[in-house]
């Protein structure tokens, strides 16, 4: 229930919040762009954005989180900062959209927190939830595909995308074993969400994961 005592999805219209997660070189960037113009392209209008950022704030937010300019700090604050991200990006981007009849797509969400400050820091899953229930304040994405392929090859393709001569992120630079966890994690979190998350091969040609995508959102929204 929302702070108002309405059910989440209460006043959005038909309008649905659907959010891409995964690990690193999963495709979420580009299905997030094909996703939006097939709604489009059935007459639906998108916003698409992304997660840290999405607004002004959480943008600025975004840039100092990658940079590993809080790493210092420690995950826990690192997860307090994701956090303040996503209450602007709600705030100023994710709702006023909703509200107007607007379809989001989100690269990233609410379930990145959990998977990477949770495999990353062990933190307490009482804190985890608790500043999910702070932060979201009852809106939730309505669907989530959750791209799965091996860290190895999402490493890879993480790798051979970004210029030569650039580092990798805070978050790329994590060892392997970091990377599989967060594998494990992302899966886990479908696991015990089978009704909002659904597992996309995301090792398979970026076509095909793209009809995957659209064949469960047309039946799920009833789409033509
Ligand atoms: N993070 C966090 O820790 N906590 C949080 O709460 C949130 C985020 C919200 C954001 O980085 C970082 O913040 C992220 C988690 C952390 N970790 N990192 N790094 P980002 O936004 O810069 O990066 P990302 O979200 O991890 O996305 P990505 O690695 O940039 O990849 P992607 O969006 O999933 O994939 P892509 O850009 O669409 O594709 C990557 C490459 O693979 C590209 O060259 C494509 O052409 C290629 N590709 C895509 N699909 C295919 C297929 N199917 N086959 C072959 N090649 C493909």
């Amino acid at each position: 229930m929302t702070s108002n005592g309405q059910p989440p999805s209460a006043g959005r219209g038909k309008a649905a919040f659907i959010t891409l997660e995964g690990g690193e070189g999963g495709g979420k960037s580009t299905q997030s762009k094909a996703l939006a113009e097939r709604l489009r392209a059935a007459g639906i209008d998108v916003l698409t954005t992304r997660e840290p950022g999405g607004s002004p704030v959480a943008e600025a937010i975004r840039e100092a989180l990658l940079a590993g300019t809080f790493k210092s700090l420690g995950t826990k604050v690192e997860a307090l900062l994701f956090a303040a991200a996503r209450i602007d990006h709600l705030d100023t981007t994710i709702k006023p959209a909703l509200e107007a009849g607007t379809w989001v797509v989100c690269d990233r969400f609410h379930d990145s927190t959990r998977a990477y400050q949770g495999s990353l820091g062990a933190l307490d899953p009482g804190f985890l939830d608790l500043l999910e229930r702070v932060t979201l304040a009852g809106i939730k994405p309505d669907l989530t595909f959750i791209l799965d392929l091996p860290a190895k090859t999402g490493l890879l393709r993480a790798a051979q995308r970004r210029n030569p001569g650039t580092p990798p992120d805070r978050f790329e630079a994590e060892s392997l074993d970091f990377h599989q966890k967060l594998r494990k994690a992302f899966r886990e979190i479908a696991a015990n969400e089978p009704s909002r998350c659904v597992i996309v091969d995301a090792a398979q040609p970026a076509d095909e994961v793209a009809k995957a995508i659209w064949d469960t959102v047309s039946g799920r929204f009833g789409l033509g």
